[in-house]
């Protein structure tokens, strides 16, 4: 009897935004969608400003049209910070130097643009973050941009201000000539303190990946 064909898609997702926008908090909340009230404290209070790159991944199989797919998720989690604050410390541009010629980090699967909705520059910056991403050659046709607007438990993001950013995103697209459109493009909010949101984005990314991600084939192993 021949041996059942495994079906694998894989992607990899770049969180970008600000510093203490939520970035490294909440890609581990993605990664481990069943966490108790004490492992969710700990990510909360005990997640560490780094000056490094974070990787992170998980695995998940889900059903595309009746075929079952070993779907992973690849995040790579960068520092916030553009400028230097000391000797020590990395900046974004630094460490993206040493990764760039990761062959996964050629093409992002996934974009998640997070602002902290308590602090209005966060929101502001996230156009030069796209100009990097842009800039980085990451965005191609089976891209997702996912707008968060993170820390609803704190404040109420503004809806004006998300369809102004949608449509730069757009604006954006179009005058560099990417293929994407408003198809690829999505907005939610997000909490990682009540969790507002985050099994919905776990949803969200596992599905495109399975369906718009890197595929393969394999054996599976008896
Ligand atoms: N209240 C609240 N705090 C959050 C939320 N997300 C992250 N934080 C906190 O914000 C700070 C920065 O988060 P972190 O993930 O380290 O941000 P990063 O610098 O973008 O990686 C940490 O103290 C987190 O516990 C949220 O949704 N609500
Ligand atoms: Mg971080």
């Amino acid at each position: 009897m021949a041996d059942e064909i495994k079906h694998y898609a894989t992607g990899a997702i770049i969180p970008l935004g600000d510093g203490f926008t939520g970035k490294s908090v909440l890609s581990r909340l993605i990664i481990n969608p069943d966490l108790s009230e004490e492992d969710l404290r700990e990510i909360l209070l005990k997640t560490k400003k780094s000056y490094n790159i974070e990787l992170e991944f998980a695995s998940e199989k889900v059903e595309i049209d009746h075929l079952p797919i070993t779907t992973t998720l690849q995040f790579y989690v960068f520092p916030g910070q553009r400028q230097k604050i000391s000797d020590k410390s990395t900046t974004f541009d630094e460490i993206l130097s040493v990764f760039d010629c990761f062959p996964a980090l050629l093409r992002i699967s996934v974009l998640l643009l997070i602002y902290d909705v308590t602090r209005f520059s966060t929101l502001e910056s996230l156009e030069i973050w796209l100009r990097f991403a842009i800039a980085k050659e990451w965005i191609y046709e089976d891209t997702l941009i996912v707008l968060i607007s993170n820390k609803v438990d704190l404040d109420t993001p503004d809806e004006k201000n998300i369809a102004n950013v949608t449509s730069t995103i757009l604006e954006y697209a179009h005058d560099h000539a990417l293929p994407v459109d408003i198809n690829h493009i999505r907005t939610l909010n997000t909490s990682c303190a009540t969790l507002e949101g985050i099994q919905e984005l776990r949803d969200m990314i596992v599905d495109w990946i399975a369906t718009r991600g890197i595929r393969g084939v394999g054996i599976v192993d008896r």
